[in-house]
């Protein structure tokens, strides 16, 4: 998996495109509106000046109701116009983040979806879906909420301060001597908290991990009776979780002391200066109310800062894991020359000197494998469990890619054609069978959703699983749970088996598909593979001689070598590992 990334502001630009202009007159709207509320004490001050406190004031009240009047109206209009803005400035940034958020989510999930085997053995489920969710949320938080706050505390600071010295600037710079001390403080706090979020980021991802692996594993738990076991293991989490959290809240509580003090340091400087300018007449009675009424404007965005910086920590945070999966590449993709093959294939397979080692293990799993299939035939792999039979035939629809020789399908290697065709003409039929929350019909015909209902009729018989299918209460309706919870193993094997047969590829897989049908069942099946109404090469993993015995080549696999090759009759005669698995398997029978 390959990463670039780009700054984590950056990123989120780049995501905003196309709301970009109507997020800056969301950020313009805040800044107007931030100066707008220093208008209210700047006419309160002239009232004062002019009619309250002033020599004149009397006989300008008496002269000059009408001013009066009109100040008045001003402040009442330019009220009403603030909150408009503020109304609609709230209203862009909600547009905004959640069309940003929607866009994101959509492009993660492509991502995830189009990522190769390793990255989905590389993260845990629960971890996937809170970087879907939770962190996503922090992301869509830091364009509705953060942004504008750092603008709005800004905007007002700033403009608070310009108006303050315009007023008085003695007396505004001893106010604003205090702000570099808090800002330092701040600095302090985000080195403090920046890692708690990972922190607490990590546990959350935790937390989701354990929830998600209990619910779908419930039988496994049920089956051990650990139900306690679990709910204390999910508890330790749990708590885990919410004790990271409330440190992580707690932090601010440590540097808030030292904020709140230099804030409140300011009224006081003003009370005292202000109190000596008003004797001295540096400045008027307006311009004193004009101060007080104001300090809260500078006051109040240093407070800020703390949220604000705990909330860029933990957008930071998040942003960091949504961006991993973001700029993630697969490594299997389709090669730039890769050959563009539209009709259907014939179902050749070749497999030269391939040798297959998983990247996390230190041991090859599969040496020097060389043989070949033509279309129409069948071969039979067979070996003791972990000799690596799945391992290789994950490397024909290239999941896996080999670490040394080639797959050819057609006789073209596997990793110049393009994914998508080829794996639409290989049938596969996993061992682990997942069924989808849905119909059985629906689950049959997943790979071609247009499958008529008389075609999925037809697969289920050749799977051998009408019979059953019929008997179910709603037939082929019938919801099939949360990886087909209702049916045996050997349904659902058979109707995996009818999914891949449904896409009636030229290539059809059965990783121990019938390992869980009994012996009659199996006979079935075996007599509607060979008589498919489509040409279609079979590879089938298989324990049992039955299965294998009419294969047209048999694969011995022992240790990552294939040791013994041929058919029924030769592999008897050679006498060696078949050989004795056949007498052990007719022995039994008889
Ligand atoms: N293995 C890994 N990583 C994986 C899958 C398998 O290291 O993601 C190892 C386990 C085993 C070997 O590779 O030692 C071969 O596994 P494979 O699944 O190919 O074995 P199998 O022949 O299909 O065994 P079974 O008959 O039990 O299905
Ligand atoms: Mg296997």
């Amino acid at each position: 998996m390959k990463t670039q990334q780009k700054s984590k502001i950056g990123w989120l630009l780049e995501n905003m495109k196309g709301y970009r202009a109507l997020y800056a007159v969301g950020i313009l709207g805040t800044f107007l509106y931030n100066v707008l509320q220093l208008t209210v004490p700047y006419i309160s001050s002239k009232i004062v000046d002019t009619f309250l406190s002033g020599e004149s004031a009397a006989a300008n009240l008496a002269s000059h109701k009408d001013l009066l009047y009109k100040l008045i109206a001003a402040m009442v209009l330019l009220t009403f116009f603030r909150t408009t803005v503020v109304y609609l400035v709230c209203l862009i940034m909600e547009v905004v983040s959640q069309k940003v958020l929607y866009r994101v989510r959509t492009f993660l999930f492509d991502k995830i979806e189009n990522q190769d085997m390793k990255f989905y053995s590389t993260f845990r489920t629960g971890d996937l879906m809170t970087r879907v969710t939770g962190d996503l949320d922090a992301v869509r938080h830091m364009i509705a909420w953060v942004l504008r706050a750092i603008i709005e505390s800004f905007s007002l600071f700033i403009a608070t301060a310009v108006y303050f010295i315009y007023m008085d600037w003695l007396l505004a710079l001893s106010m604003l001597i205090i702000a570099p001390f808090i800002f330092i403080i701040i600095r302090l706090f985000r080195d403090k908290v920046g890692p708690r979020h990972k922190l607490l980021r990590e546990k959350h991802a935790q937390m989701n991990t354990a929830a998600q692996e209990n619910i779908s594993g419930n039988r496994v738990v049920k089956a051990f009776a650990r139900e306690d076991y679990e709910i204390e293991k999910f508890d330790e989490c749990n708590k885990d979780y919410a004790e990271t959290n409330q440190k992580t809240a707690m932090t601010w509580l440590t540097y808030f002391p030292y904020v709140e003090t230099f804030a409140n340091l300011m009224p006081l400087v003003l009370l005292l200066l202000g109190g000596i300018f008003i004797i001295n007449g540096r400045i008027t009675m307006g311009d004193y109310v004009a101060f007080s009424g104001l300090i809260w404007a500078l006051q109040n965005p240093m407070r800020m800062m703390g949220n604000i910086m705990n909330e860029f920590q933990r957008f930071s945070a998040a942003s960091e894991k949504v961006m991993e999966i973001y700029y993630s590449e697969p490594t299997i993709v389709d090669a730039p020359d890769a050959i563009d093959k539209t009709e259907r294939f014939e179902g050749k397979i070749e497999f030269k000197n391939v040798s297959f080692q998983y990247e996390d293990a230190n041991l090859p799993v599969l040496h020097d494998i060389t043989f070949s299939v033509e279309p129409g035939q069948t071969v039979a792999i067979m070996g003791e469990t972990g000799c690596g039979k799945t391992s290789l035939i994950n490397m024909i629809p290239r999941f896996y890619e080999p670490t040394q020789g080639e797959v050819l399908v057609d006789g073209i290697n596997v990793n110049k054609l393009k994914l998508r065709q080829l794996r639409k003409n290989i049938g596969l039929a996993t061992q682990d069978v997942l069924l989808f929350s849905d119909t059985i019909d629906g689950n049959i015909a997943y790979g071609d959703s247009h499958l008529s209902q008389k075609e999925v009729m037809k697969f289920a018989k050749y799977s051998a699983a009408a019979d059953f299918i019929s008997k179910m209460p709603d037939g082929y309706e019938t919801i099939v749970g949360e990886r087909g919870v209702g049916l045996s193993g050997g349904q659902k094997q058979r109707i995996s088996l009818a999914r891949a047969l449904a896409v009636k590829p030229a290539i059809l897989i059965l990783d121990d598909t019938t390992s869980a049908v009994d012996m009659e069942t199996e006979k079935q099946i075996q007599h509607s593979l060979k008589n498919l109404d489509f040409p279609c090469t079979k590879v089938i993993i298989a324990q049992r001689i039955s299965t294998t015995k009419s294969a047209d080549k048999i694969l011995v696999i022992q240790d990552g070598r294939i040791t013994e090759e041929g058919t029924h009759d030769e592999l008897v005669a050679k006498g060696g590992y078949y050989c004795s698995l056949v007498k052990l398997q007719t022995g039994e029978e008889e």
